[in-house]
């Protein structure tokens, strides 16, 4: 059921530092062949920090952790299934391609003893009153994995989704920011629990977490500020996008993928040029806290 890499598995045995990366951005988030590009940088970057990397997906009714140059071609072509915790065994039994988001990837991750995971930004509480629930805040609520993320996009509905992970008791850390950012935005009224300096700093925070609790944490690293998209720009890109998706009639898993792309062609690539800039971060983000989580020692560390 599970396929790891020769090198994932040696650096887990050996309890060397190994950075989990998830699918959908390739598959789902990012257009072609930009998504490619931006999953290998997101490695070498990752390798770079002195990690491991361990992209996930599924093929063939296994779960690959660690892939290959060519699946992660495959990956950017059409017809492959986004994968979260409803769809999961589905994929599997049906020997299909599958991307995994952020709640697949950290399943996946917790089941092979990977302890972090780099991504852009969670699936949340959508807008509006349909309970569109990203199954990404479940799988945080049971997931031991810490995942670094420059919070939740601004397409969803910010409040609620800090709420949420308040309630199901997600601790939410800001590395250089006191406030949850909103992905293209550095931004928002929304507190972080704790705030450290740098990855470094929230290692002992994530290394006490995984020791004590059995859910995921958040390490929120906003989008480096040269690349921020300004939130009053971007809520009028955004308007205009959730216009033409009401018109076109998307609904569920769609919508975040049919946003992005809206998002990206009315900002004239402004949108796109937020994503690639926080993604590459939070690879580097990821790996250094892995590095810093292997050095912990004493009481809590794992
Ligand atoms: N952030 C991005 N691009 C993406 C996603 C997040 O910049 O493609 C994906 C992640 O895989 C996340 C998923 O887990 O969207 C959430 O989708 P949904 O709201 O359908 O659960
Ligand atoms: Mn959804």
């Amino acid at each position: 059921m599970f396929v790891i890499a020769e090198e994932v598995r040696e650096a887990l045995a050996n309890d060397q530092p190994v950075v989990a990366l998830e699918s959908t951005v390739i598959a789902h988030g990012l257009p072609y062949p930009k998504n490619v590009e931006i999953a290998r940088e997101m490695e070498a970057n990752v390798r770079a920090a002195g990690a491991v990397p361990a992209t996930i997906a599924l093929f063939d009714g296994a779960v690959h952790v660690g892939l290959t140059e060519a699946q992660l071609e495959q990956l950017a072509e059409p017809g492959v299934e986004k994968v979260n915790l409803s769809n999961l065994s589905l994929v599997l039994a049906s020997k299909g391609v599958g991307a995994t988001t952020v709640a697949a990837t950290i399943w996946c991750a917790a089941r092979v003893g990977i302890d972090v995971m780099a991504t852009g930004g969670i699936g949340g509480v959508h807008r509006g009153d349909d309970w569109d629930v990203s199954s990404d805040l479940p799988a945080l609520a049971q997931t031991p994995v810490a995942v670094v993320c420059s919070g939740a996009k601004s397409i969803l509905d910010l409040r609620r989704t800090r709420e949420w992970l308040e309630t199901w008791g997600i601790p939410v850390v800001g590395v250089e920011t006191d406030v949850f950012p909103a992905f293209f935005s550095r931004l928002t009224e929304l507190p972080v629990d704790v705030r450290v300096e740098t990855p470094e700093d929230a290692a002992s925070i994530v290394g006490v977490h995984l020791t004590v609790r059995e859910s995921g944490i958040l390490v929120t690293v906003p989008v480096p500020a040269e690349h921020e998209v300004p939130v009053a720009a971007f809520n009028r890109f955004l308007a205009a996008a959730n216009a033409e998706l009401a018109a076109r009639n998307i609904r569920g898993a769609d919508v975040t993928p049919a946003l992005l792309d809206a998002l990206a062609r009315i900002s004239e690539g402004a949108t796109l040029r937020a994503n690639e800039a926080l993604l590459r971060n939070n690879a580097t983000m990821a790996a250094r806290l892995a590095v810093a989580l292997t050095q912990l020692d004493g009481e809590w560390a794992d």
